[in-house]
């Protein structure tokens, strides 16, 4: 038995200006492809497979047709919802799809039901909301859902989970998962399966040989511009392969002052990349971005860290970084003067947590 486990495709998701939406349809054609030519049974797509709870048009018709020509290609396809996901949306009809050999699992409901092919069973275990089923926490949820699995598993099933697993390591694209309560959750939940198809985190990592993030398909922050992407070719209970994915242009971080930059042999290999610039003239350079363009056409990030700014002042960037929570309790103390109370703290964290959970 063969698996493709893929995950984190957020289709619909552009990177700052640029539209991914040929790098995301390229993707695609590159999956097909494998599945032909490596004879793939299963795809595995652990989760996130939109970038938004209701992602635009382009993306769902892009999600519908890499769904048909997976299976049309000979493969299976499983698929669990991450919390970029709306689980409902996502499992629309998936009782009736089912019959077609594309499986979306979406529910706490179905955890225990596996998904046979050839024999094997798929657990599959989406994103679950600890709040809205009921639970303290993501651990709590999580080891329910496993204890149900492993209630009724046999040694060799594969499960897929969209989670964030203890010792991965995070990029800057994945949604917090973290807020009101405890994100991570110990390996040892999935000790004895088959394989374990997880998504969730940016970079493909090797957890235990037997479970693994195949992180996704495509850079999606300058923090993954150094990461491989692709997707994990499996032969289950042997070799497991890393399929590297198309890279539609690099991304690099390039720092100085303007006219350095411009000037700079050094910088000619990544003229054609999608930069972050930072540019670090005392005063901040006239039409920056147009001049800029002239050299390096794909400038995606400019910003401004003038060389003596003092560590209290900090550039704009660096005091939007961190949770939406963060971001709030600095705006209340910079508008202010005075930092959050713990009683408005709470509530802050209180109305972000009802944001994500309606979405
Ligand atoms: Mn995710």
């Amino acid at each position: 038995m063969r698996l493709l486990h893929t995950s984190d495709w957020h289709l619909g998701r552009s990177l700052h200006r640029a539209s991914l939406a040929s790098a995301q349809e390229a993707f695609v054609d590159h999956l097909v492809s494998t599945v032909v030519s490596e004879r793939v049974d299963v795809v595995c797509v652990s989760g996130d497979v939109y970038d938004r709870a209701v992602p635009p048009l382009e993306a769902v018709e892009l999600c519908s047709s890499a769904f048909a020509r997976l299976r049309s290609a000979g493969a299976r396809v499983v698929v669990i919802s991450g919390n970029h996901d709306s689980a409902r949306r996502l499992g629309f009809g998936s009782s009736l799809i089912d019959a077609s050999g594309v499986f979306l699992r979406t529910s706490f409901d179905t955890v225990d039901v596996p998904v046979v092919v050839d024999g094997v069973p798929f657990f599959a275990v989406p994103y679950l909301e600890p709040s809205s089923l009921g639970f303290g926490s993501h651990v709590a949820v999580l080891t329910a859902a496993l204890d149900r699995v492993r209630a009724v598993a046999s040694p060799g099933s594969v499960v897929l989970a969209h989670c964030w697993v203890a010792g991965g390591e995070a990029s800057e694209s994945e949604r917090d998962i973290s807020v009101g309560g405890v994100s991570r959750v110990p390996v040892s939940l999935f000790d004895g399966f088959g394989y374990g198809a997880l998504g969730h985190l940016h970079g493909a990592q090797v957890v235990t040989p037997t479970l693994r993030y195949s992180g996704s398909p495509l850079a999606y922050s300058f923090s993954e511009a150094t990461q491989m992407k692709g997707s994990w070719l499996v032969e289950l209970g042997g070799a497991v392969e890393f399929v590297p994915a198309p890279v539609p242009r690099r991304l690099s971080s390039v720092r100085g002052t303007l006219p350095s930059l411009l000037s700079s042999t050094e910088l000619d290999g990544v003229a054609q990349d999608w930069l972050s610039v930072t540019l670090t003239d005392a005063a901040r350079p006239e039409q920056a971005m147009e001049r800029l363009a002239a050299r390096f056409p794909h400038v995606l990030v400019l910003s401004f860290a003038p060389a003596g700014l003092t560590a209290a002042e900090g550039t704009y960037a660096s005091r939007v970084r961190g949770s939406d929570v963060e971001v709030a309790q600095t705006f209340v103390s910079h508008v202010r003067g005075t930092p959050a109370s713990a009683g408005e703290q709470a509530l802050l964290a209180e109305a972000f947590e009802a944001l994500r959970v309606v979405s």
